[in-house]
């Protein structure tokens, strides 16, 4: 397959000012025609691409053209000596009924609920009609949609400007998008759904029609998403002086769907996991997840929409930024540090999984086969952690002024990283230094120590990435460390500092300490995670217990319990009597201010996590067998406590507050730590509180602990569970996960459940339930059996759904880190499933994935 390369980007030869659109739904294909306004700005020929359209004619300037004057293959139309100023008419026939992809114009569910959605972003927008379909032409749009009555909504980007039947029980709309936009945030939506309106009033007195579009049964699932739309719109006006600029914005839920939601412009379409929500059907962690899209979508009506991205090489330009901003948006609906701490939790376990492994890219990658393989962890949650160090390093003021500038210059421009960078440089031009960051792949590993002498205390640092084979030798990068020192004695804070790292090693002075008599300085480095890289710094045990009891910033104190942790499982901390001892402390302060944290101070790292330690000899059954062990002893060693907890926890009637939300969670992370002591009263607790629950996360809680630790009633549970919630996909999806996420769940459980006649293999969320739970199980997977079952399953989606199929085996990246033998045999099973695969989205991973 052929290869993109960044440096080689030319401008477009030809812009589109004006695209019209005429879809027309049939029973068995579509019929799209389109006209272009297309003017010369730059030499080359006029190329069209397209994929998978039968093409019915071509016209320039109102003369259809004849087989001599195009040239057509199975990617483009070439016109041949194309006018400078020329009108493009074509029609096609597209197949929506049979498409598998999920991209382009495609049918989700079926009967009653069968809809036609569009998918464009990327390069879906080629797959409905002919045109330049790269994110540097934005043109304006008016869109035709014709089907039958069948289908009463008929939505496109933009505003309604007119509807009407056309006879044959068929009727249309026609939609107008005023603002310039490329092709990728092209939608269209034929179906039958019911809709929520709401009204929004902007901070420059637009009134704007909001509507949640859902089938009729889960329309009563929209209401959190609603407020959420409106939450984001106010927070966007807050902190970035940004309003939204339509009349009306739509959001379309649909069961399949590749990703989590898509950013179309004024018509978001939604997998339905990313925007239902009600307690009974959607767990806390869901319901949050619904909030947390619903805003990183419409926040890139102006990161991403209004400015976009010159080539897909920039992707991160919108992804991190927009990222950056969710994650703000929700740290301001909860508590800071858990914020924190599950972003980190996901950019260590996803991200520097990626950066350790063959499949490492930089966040900005130089070159590409399949743009659809780099919607990373890399290009998303590393790219948000350079925005957030600039945020940082910028503070408040700052930042808004280099963010407000991006905005003034570059609105309705399509831009570069570098364009990003000069803008907030306005504000402060160490901004510059952070362009490495996006050129060079691999985590950096953060290592030093302190020193000290009377009132003089000296932090060394020094950082090391490594060089990633055909990327150029690495460079030092200039790392935030934001550093806080205690003493030793009182735990009094006595100093902070944010320091800069900006050579390959440094020492700061901190002068002035006072510390009490017999104390020394605790220093507390990388507060609030400032700065994605690995940390290696030399804390003694003792002071990391000191951490876990008086660090002010919630997240290094639970870092510090991690390290702790970590330390344990690794065989360099034996004392876990002490672990036991400041969970028991922490949580008696925490249990009613702040239960989540006290929950997330529970966390034990995962075994996919811990994997990462290994870049040889990885051994998975030993890994699980020590943390298995760590869990085990925890519970025994809490086993007077975590019931008394409990009991301090009973369910109350249903809200959706911080604080509810965390009792919830901590309630079920001490059931299971009840029931892995022993605890006899624990069996008949997990039924009650199955048999009583208010909400999706108390039963399904319950429902895991269940299957977990394969209680008595098991079979019985499972049955109800099936039977309560038979019609809502999403639960059922629940269903599907916690059986097989189980380490009880064998290989053979697991394939059975994929033969279900409800396993779905249309549907993307319905496959992750198992294949994402195996992938989670690293001592299953890495099996002769565990590898069967799952690349059979990639060489099935390979030809329906590449996009997925390629998603799922980048899980399998790290492969060459196991022992001899397992290495062996994972070897060859990729080499042979090279052999069966087409697609260039799978080619180019195990590519990549079999060169070590
Ligand atoms: N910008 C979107 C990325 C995307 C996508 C979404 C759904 C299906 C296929 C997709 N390909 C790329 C989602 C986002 O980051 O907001
Ligand atoms: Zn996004």
């Amino acid at each position: 397959p052929q290869k993109i390369y960044l440096k080689d980007y030319t401008p477009p030869a030809y812009a589109v000012k004006k695209v019209d659109l005429d879809i027309c739904l049939y029973e068995q294909q579509a019929i799209v025609s389109s006209r272009l306004e297309m003017t010369r700005q730059a030499a080359g020929e006029l190329v069209l691409l397209g994929r998978d359209l039968q093409l019915q004619q071509v016209s320039v300037n109102g003369e259809v053209l004849s087989s001599a004057q195009f040239r057509l293959d199975s990617e483009s139309l070439t016109l041949i000596d194309a006018p400078d100023r020329a009108i493009v008419e074509t029609k096609v026939i597209i197949k929506p009924q049979t498409n598998t992809t999920l991209e382009g114009l495609y049918q989700s569910g079926l009967d009653d609920e069968m809809m036609f959605v569009t998918q464009c972003e990327p390069e879906g927008f080629r797959k409905i009609t002919f045109f330049p379909d790269r994110p540097d032409v934005l043109s304006e749009y008016t869109t035709r949609l014709e089907a039958p009555k069948t289908f009463k909504t008929l939505l496109a980007n933009g505003n309604l400007v007119e509807a009407g039947e056309v006879g044959d029980d068929r009727h249309y709309t026609i939609w107008h998008d005023p603002t310039k936009k490329p092709s990728y945030l092209f939608a269209a939506v034929i179906a039958n759904l019911q809709v929520l309106q709401d009204h929004y009033t902007t901070s420059e007195g637009r009134k704007v029609l909001l509507e949640l579009y859902a089938v009729s049964q889960d329309i009563d699932k929209c209401h959190v998403a609603m407020q959420a739309l409106k939450d984001s719109m106010k927070w966007d006006e807050d902190n970035y002086g940004r309003a939204y600029d339509l009349d009306r914005y739509m959001i379309v839920a649909t069961s399949q769907f590749n990703m989590g939601a898509m950013e179309n412009k004024g018509l978001n379409i939604f997998n339905t996991s990313c925007v239902l929500s009600s307690p009974e059907t959607a767990t806390d962690e869901r319901s949050f997840n619904v909030k947390a899209v619903i805003a990183h979508e419409y926040f890139h009506n102006w990161t991403g929409n209004r400015i976009t991205c010159r080539d897909w090489f920039q992707l991160c330009l919108k992804e991190g930024f927009t990222v950056f901003r969710d994650q703000s948006f929700s740290g301001d609906f909860r508590s800071k540090a858990v914020q924190r701490i599950e972003d980190v939790a996901i950019l260590r376990s996803a991200q520097f999984a990626e950066d350790a492994g063959t499949l490492a890219h930089p966040v900005r990658p130089e070159s590409f086969v399949e743009i659809n393989n780099f919607y990373t962890a890399t290009v998303y949650e590393k790219g948000a952690e350079i925005v957030r160090m600039l945020a940082n390093l910028l503070g408040k003021e700052k930042f808004r002024q280099g963010t407000d500038e991006y905005f003034a210059r570059y609105d309705g421009q399509a831009v570069t990283v570098e364009d990003f960078l000069s803008a907030l440089s306005v504000a402060d031009e160490r901004v510059l230094a952070f362009m490495p960051w996006y050129r060079q792949p691999g985590t950096p590993v953060l290592s030093g120590g302190v020193q000290y002498e009377q009132d003089k205390v000296v932090v060394r640092l020094a950082q090391k990435t490594r060089h990633v084979p055909n990327y150029d030798a690495p460079v030092a990068l200039p790392i935030p460390v934001d550093t806080a020192i205690f003493d030793s004695n009182t735990g009094q804070l006595l100093a902070e500092k944010m320091l800069l790292l900006t050579t390959d090693s440094a020492e700061f002075v901190f002068d002035g300490i006072q510390l009490s008599e017999g104390g020394h300085p605790v220093v507390s480095v990388l507060r609030n995670f400032s700065a994605p890289v690995r940390l290696e710094f030399d804390y003694s045990d003792e002071d990391l217990v000191r951490l876990v009891s008086f660090e002010t910033e919630g997240f290094n104190r639970w870092q510090a319990m991690q390290t702790l942790v970590n330390r344990w499982l690794f065989g360099s901390f034996d004392n876990v009597d002490s672990i036991a001892g400041l969970l028991k402390t922490v949580t008696d302060e925490l249990l009613d201010c702040d239960p989540m944290l006290a929950a997330r101070l529970f966390d034990v790292p995962s075994q996919k996590e811990l994997a990462m330690a290994y870049d040889s000899d990885y051994d998975p059954v030993a890994v699980k067998a020590r943390r298995d062990e760590f869990i085990k002893l925890i519970a025994c060693a809490l086993a007077d406590k975590t019931t008394t907890w409990y009991q301090a926890l009973p369910i109350q009637a249903y809200e959706d507050t911080p604080l509810a939300r965390g009792r919830r969670l901590l309630r079920n992370v001490l059931l299971d730590l009840r029931l892995l002591a022993g605890d006899a009263a624990a069996e008949q607790d997990v039924y009650y509180q199955y048999d009583n629950a208010t909400c999706m996360s108390e039963r399904l809680g319950a429902f895991t602990a269940i299957i977990n630790h394969d209680l008595g009633k098991k079979s019985l549970y499972i049955a109800n569970f099936y039977e309560k919630f038979a019609n809502e996909d999403l639960v059922i999806d629940a269903w599907f996960n916690a059986q097989a996420l189980s380490s009880r769940t064998s290989i053979d459980d697991i394939a059975a459940l994929m033969q279900r006649q409800d396993y779905d293999w249309n549907t993307p969320n319905r496959v992750r339930t198992t294949l994402g739970a195996l992938a989670a199980k690293p001592v299953q997977l890495w099996t002769q059996q565990g590898m069967a079952l799952y690349l059979s399953a990639v060489e099935r989606l390979d030809g329906s759904n590449p996009l997925l199929a390629a998603r799922l085996l980048s899980a399998l990246a790290r492969w060459y880190t196991l022992g001899d033998d397992t290495k062996a045999m994972a070897q060859s099973n990729l080499e042979q499933l090279k052999q069966k695969v087409q697609s260039k989205n799978v080619l180019e991973f195990l590519d990549n994935m079999l060169t070590v």
